[in-house]
């Protein structure tokens, strides 16, 4: 009864995108959007709960550092290109009546993209604007239930067979008076328009079932699209790592050429190679773009291994996407690390899990994890804050920016189901803050170069030592077991804290 489905499905999916649930892709896994910044004079903490499908509602959660903040305005649009430069009518976030400086909203996001979510504040030191990039994407269908299904194909059954009544006797009896019966020939013609009308019903339900069809199709298309893409890994010689990006839908490749992907702080990939399992090695590594699109890199020295891939790309849209591979090296005996080229290496995840809140760094001092709240949960935002200390255990007071940021900090989930690279500015993309930013696209965003780098506020613009501590705005997305890894600069050498973290 394909009819009948067609017509429940299609009032369905109004149901459906009315009671969207929410939940979490650039990075792996963790698709909410973290982000700490300045709008004017005020500082704020936002978070974005992407919905599961587009369109659908996003939730906006924003707190304020102080108790200024009178109004909040927030309204999504694209990042870049024409559609940055007309903002829709905003939206007024709600203020909590217990909190004064916590806000919320909910916004619809009508296409999946790059998009931003411009947030417009008023208070007692005036107005103030900032925007947040938001790497829109539809995560999965969801499926209808099947009581929902049952009612639905009822009620279109009594539609369809209403209308062909309802035809019928408004022939027979529409111009009848009280007490009068039906004529033979009025009965004959009514018999007619019925067979007319259900013709004519059926041929609406057909029509209604390949648009539906249509849609869905296209939607599906989409969640495929926006899937984390493949990396697909070959190794040259033993120690030359080559890289392509393979969608998970033919049509990937025509939606994001690798040609054209921008640099997202200072490189066009970001390629971590992982040990796997146990998360017991991590190399930071730049790989540089070569013919086809596909990227290379010469290993710097590793031992044999089994290596998971998360390769992090930026669009020219200011979409950001991992790739995700895995590679099986042999022994390697390469360069040197040089440049923003790290690696770290140390124990294993412990099989049962582990929770720890000081790493040992390379240079002989400490970066301890200054944990606010015990146990930790999914799905809460937090400020994950890390000082560093030098072999005595005094503040460091030589840290330096790293890639033009205080700190770099890559949260995996040790079953590698989750990645995501975060910064003193949060989870979303710095290229993207800069499109956001400027309004332009990737291309004329080059025009740009002479321009800082969009550089978190904690960053002065001397020479002048970073403070000894740094924090990352993030949310564990699910429980399970996690390892951090907090890259950091100091005299000159990169430094990397690990951490492992029981999330529940
Ligand atoms: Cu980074």
């Amino acid at each position: 009864m394909n009819k009948f489905q067609l017509r429940a499905s299609t009032l369905a999916v109004f149901v459906i995108l009315l009671v969207a649930a929410l939940s979490l892709n650039a990075h792996v896994g963790s698709p909410d959007v973290y982000y700490e910044g300045d709008a004017g004079s005020y500082h704020l903490f936002v978070t974005v709960r992407q919905p599961q499908v587009i369109p659908g509602v996003a939730e906006i959660q924003i707190r304020c550092a102080k108790n200024e903040v009178r109004a909040i305005q927030i309204v999504p649009m694209r990042l870049s290109g024409a559609g940055s430069s007309y903002p829709p009518t905003p939206d007024l976030a709600e203020q909590s009546k217990e909190d004064p400086q916590f806000f919320t909203g909910s916004l619809w996001l009508m296409e999946s993209g790059a998009l931003q979510v411009r947030v417009s504040v008023e208070g007692t030191k005036g107005k103030g604007e900032l925007s947040v990039p938001v790497p829109a994407a539809a995560q999965k269908t969801l499926k209808m239930e099947r009581p929902l299904w049952g009612m639905l194909a009822l009620l279109m059954i009594f539609l369809a067979l209403g209308i062909v009544f309802i035809a019928g006797a408004a022939v027979r009896e529409g111009n009848l008076g009280p007490g009068e019966t039906p004529a033979p020939g009025r009965a004959r013609r009514a018999r007619v328009v019925m067979v007319i009308a259900a013709v004519v019903v059926a041929g609406i339900l057909y029509l209604g079932r390949a648009w539906w069809i249509a849609e869905a199709n296209n939607y599906q298309r989409n969640v495929n699209i926006f899937k984390p893409p493949a990396a697909e890994t070959n190794l040259e010689n033993g120690n030359r790592l080559v890289i392509r990006a393979k969608g998970q839908d033919a049509q990937w490749s025509k939606y994001v050429k690798m040609e054209e992907v921008i640099p997202d702080h200072g490189h066009l990939m970001h390629l971590f190679m992982i040990g796997a399992p146990g998360l017991d090695r991590m190399w930071h590594l730049h790989p540089g773009r070569i013919a086809g699109g596909a990227f290379g890199e010469e290993l710097p020295s590793m031992p044999a291994g089994q290596y998971q891939i998360f390769a992090d790309i930026v669009d020219k849209d200011g979409f950001p996407w991992t790739l995700v591979g895995n590679v099986e090296v042999a022994q390697v005996e390469g360069k040197s690390l040089a440049g923003d080229d790290s690696a770290w290496s140390g124990s294993a995840v412990a099989a049962q899990g582990g929770d720890s809140t000081v790493s040992q760094l390379a240079d002989g001092g400490h970066m301890v994890w200054r944990r606010a709240t015990d146990p930790l949960k999914a799905s809460v935002p937090m400020s994950f804050k890390f000082s560093v200390e030098d072999k005595d255990g005094n503040p460091a007071k030589d840290m330096e920016p790293y890639m033009g940021m205080a700190g770099h900090a890559e949260f995996v989930s040790t079953d590698m189901s989750v990645f995501a690279h975060v910064h003193p500015a949060g989870s979303v993309s710095m290229a993207a803050l800069e499109l956001a930013r400027t309004g332009q696209t990737g291309a004329s965003g080059e025009l740009q170069a002479g321009m800082p780098m969009p550089i978190p506020m904690s960053m002065p613009m001397s020479s002048a030592p970073l403070p000894p501590e740094v924090s990352f705005p993030y949310g564990f997305p699910r429980p399970g077991q996690y390892r951090i890894f907090v890259q950091i600069k100091r005299a000159g050498h990169i430094q990397t804290g690990v951490f492992d973290a029981r999330v529940q």
